[in-house]
């Protein structure tokens, strides 16, 4: 075959069709997990906008067919640009790579290479059938819209951000337990916000029982409600318990020693994982909620979960709602024990953005591999 060729052979048409193209995937913002978003800009032969398209979710056409379906007759001869190589697979949907060729279409850019085992080798494909193909043309742009998706199929396991709320000193809660309020409530509306770009919001025992949070959208913030995810190890839940409440589909969370927890009738369904001497098996849980569909979680807490994600290397970034005061040695941890006990085996991050909302602080991190 062919090889694909380098994002310096795209036409300035193609670059502009590219950066389009990206745009159509992100505006406005919605949920197409388990699936990526894409985009496609169809130019025609003389490197015109004939039609564009996006993909809707899992089960509705691709963007390249979506895509096509707008340009009509003006594809022929033409170039399809994309932000996600071409699939070549016949999933819910046939593969790309036969409607591109029966589209007549001569050249197809792309921007990022499918990761997937199913779908991948389309642009091959494409280049063995003759068509041009150029790969990797606004590549980083194209990476950061799919971030989610491209992060957990590499991984093959959610996407997770672990936010928390603490003070500059590292403690979410004075020594009596008292936490209302750390943060203000900009920071509080903007953390809030966050649940509704991630698939799933995830809760350990602790807080269920201590804060039976509702784990819902509110503060103003629309969209669709992500899946709730309470760890409940020991299948305690109260049938009162407020993710119960039916206004969001919730996901409780059992050790497979533990029997099912009794009572929970149609407001949740349940997932038994296999549990380690310190309590569910975290890792087990990711691989569990990716192959149900979940790209992405949003870690909310306690300090005893978190602590389990950042050691398991299973975060991938950290939102901190800082506020400026000090609660002290006798406060309660942000995160407990993860088992660090010298310099040199620290959990280190890179900070990606500062910013002040209000009078605190939201400082968004990257770890750095370890
Ligand atoms: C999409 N939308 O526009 C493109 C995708 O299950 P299917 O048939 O929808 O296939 C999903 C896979 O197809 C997806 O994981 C990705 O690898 C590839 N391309 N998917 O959902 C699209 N172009
Ligand atoms: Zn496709």
């Amino acid at each position: 075959a062919r090889a694909v060729r380098p994002p310096e052979e795209a036409t300035e048409a193609e670059r502009w069709a590219m950066r389009r193209a990206i745009r159509l995937t992100a505006d406005p913002p919605r949920r197409t997990s388990p699936n990526p978003y894409v985009g496609c800009v169809v130019l025609d032969a003389d490197g015109r906008f004939a039609g564009e398209g996006h993909h809707r979710g899992a089960g509705h056409p691709h963007a390249e067919v979506e895509a096509l379906a707008a340009a009509g007759g003006r594809a022929a001869g033409g170039t399809a640009v994309v932000t996600l190589e071409p699939c070549a697979h016949r999933g819910r949907t046939g593969p790309c790579t036969e409607a591109l060729s029966a589209a007549g279409v001569s050249r197809v850019v792309f921007a990022v290479e499918d990761p997937t085992r199913d779908a991948s080798g389309g642009a091959e494909r494409l280049a063995a059938g003759g068509v041009e193909v150029v790969g990797g043309l606004h590549r980083e742009e194209a990476e950061r819209h799919n971030e989610f998706w491209l992060t957990s199929v590499r991984r093959e396991r959610p996407f997770v951000t672990w936010k928390f709320a603490g003070t500059i000193d590292g403690r979410s809660a004075a020594a009596d337990g008292s936490s209302r309020w750390i943060t203000a409530a900009q920071a509080r509306r903007d953390a809030h916000a966050l649940r509704a770009v991630h698939d799933a919001v995830l809760v350990g025992g602790g807080t269920l029982r201590a804060d039976n949070p509702h784990l819902g959208l509110r503060h103003g913030v629309v969209g669709e409600p992500p899946l709730r995810v309470v760890l409940d190890s020991a299948g305690r839940i109260k049938p009162g318990a407020r993710v119960l409440d039916g206004s969001a589909p919730t996901l409780v969370v059992v050790s497979d020693r533990a029997g099912e927890p009794r009572g929970l009738g149609a407001a949740a369904g349940t997932l038994a994982v296999p549990s380690t001497e310190d309590g569910l098996d975290l890792a087990a849980l990711s691989e569990r909620l990716f192959a149900r569909g979940v790209r992405s979680v949003l870690l909310e807490g306690g300090a005893r979960l978190a602590a389990g994600f950042l050691a398991g290397g299973l975060v991938d970034r950290v939102v901190a709602y800082l506020a400026p005061m000090f609660l002290g040695g006798a406060g309660l941890p942000v995160v407990t024990d993860i088992g660090v006990a010298s310099m040199a085996e620290a959990a280190r991050m890179r900070v990606e953005e500062v910013r002040q909302l209000g009078p605190d602080l939201r400082v968004v991190m990257q770890p750095e591999p370890r």
